[in-house]
């Protein structure tokens, strides 16, 4: 019999193979070029192994609202472009300065560090490019709305601001609501942005858009504390990005406000919160349910 842990990996299994072959088809190909070197960075940022937990909520939020494959896939992709170009960014020795991420060189240590600002950047206005492109839905409304709810979600209400509070903490200790406000700017708007995406496509009532956003902004926060939780832990084995100690230690995270026992807890409150937002679903969000489950048990 097929657990629901089996069936939620062969469908993040599914997605991931669908959004690898959309974005190789977006993305433009070095073919002898001056600009081959850009290509090549941006292909390697985007192509490379990660969860695709973004892509997964957009493609089952789109499923549960009756959007095709072929809208919630392409729409996946800008999304996925966008989160790539964070994580190029952020590895930068200006933000984070990572050396490591997806278990191999950052993109400024596999190019250079100019290279890998114009992919970031390049990758983030393409993202644009995508979803304002008629494959993405017919109705140019929608694709208006899109663009206008994934630029928000990017910009400074969301996560370039969450990441300039990150850089320049206000004080020491920030409260408990502080660090909140800076984890939903920074990592879960684009969470909210993936699961809302699925019903702008959809063109969902707004109790569904609701609920929708809440469920992800729940696993957004549960999904950023085990993260942080597994940072504390540091180590080769969380992601491939290496021991991140130094880089937590300056930073405020819910872990650190709570200590380390609370914030598993909290994320466990948060999961089980993310379910209850999808109480209007029947069995076919199950699938997102466990998905809440899965992220607070992942282990990179
Ligand atoms: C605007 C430069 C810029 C940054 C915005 C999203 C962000 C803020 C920075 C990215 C770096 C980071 C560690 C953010 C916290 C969220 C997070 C844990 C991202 C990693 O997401 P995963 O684990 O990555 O889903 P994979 O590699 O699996 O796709």
């Amino acid at each position: 019999m097929t657990t629901r842990r089996q069936a939620l990996e062969s469908a993040m299994q599914d997605t991931t193979e669908l959004l690898s072959q959309k974005l190789d088809e977006l993305l433009p190909a070095p073919e002898g070029m001056p600009e081959d070197r850009l290509f090549e960075a941006m292909r390697y940022a985007t192509l490379s192994q990660g969860k695709r937990i973004r892509p997964f909520l957009t493609v089952k939020t789109s499923e549960l609202l009756g959007v095709s494959i072929g809208s919630s896939i392409q729409t996946a992709a800008a999304i996925e472009m966008i989160h790539a170009y964070s994580l190029v960014h952020d590895d930068l020795p200006a933000l984070d300065n990572d050396d490591w991420r997806r278990g191999a060189p950052s993109c400024h240590r596999k190019f250079d560090e100019a290279t890998a600002i114009l992919a970031g950047d390049a990758l983030l206005t393409y993202a644009f490019e995508v979803i304002a492109n008629s494959r993405t839905h017919v109705d140019c409304a929608v694709r208006l709305e899109l663009i206008s709810a994934i630029a928000r979600t990017a910009g400074f209400a969301g996560m370039v601001g969450g990441q300039i509070i990150d850089l320049n903490p206000l004080h020491d200790q920030p409260d408990f609501a502080e660090v909140v406000r800076l984890q939903r700017m920074k990592t879960g708007a684009l969470f909210a942005m993936s699961c809302e995406a699925g019903a702008i496509l959809g063109k969902a009532p707004q109790n569904i858009r609701m609920s929708l956003r809440a469920y992800a902004n729940s696993i957004g926060l549960a999904f950023q504390i085990i993260d942080d939780l597994l940072d504390t832990n540091g180590g080769q084995e969380n992601g491939g990005k290496g021991p991140r100690l130094h880089a937590v230690e300056q930073k405020a995270t819910l872990v650190e406000c709570l200590g380390k026992d609370k914030a598993q807890e909290h994320a466990k409150f948060l999961a089980n919160q993310a379910i209850e937002h999808l109480s209007a679903f029947d069995k076919r969000a199950d699938l997102l349910r466990e998905l809440a489950l899965f992220i607070l048990e992942r282990e990179s």
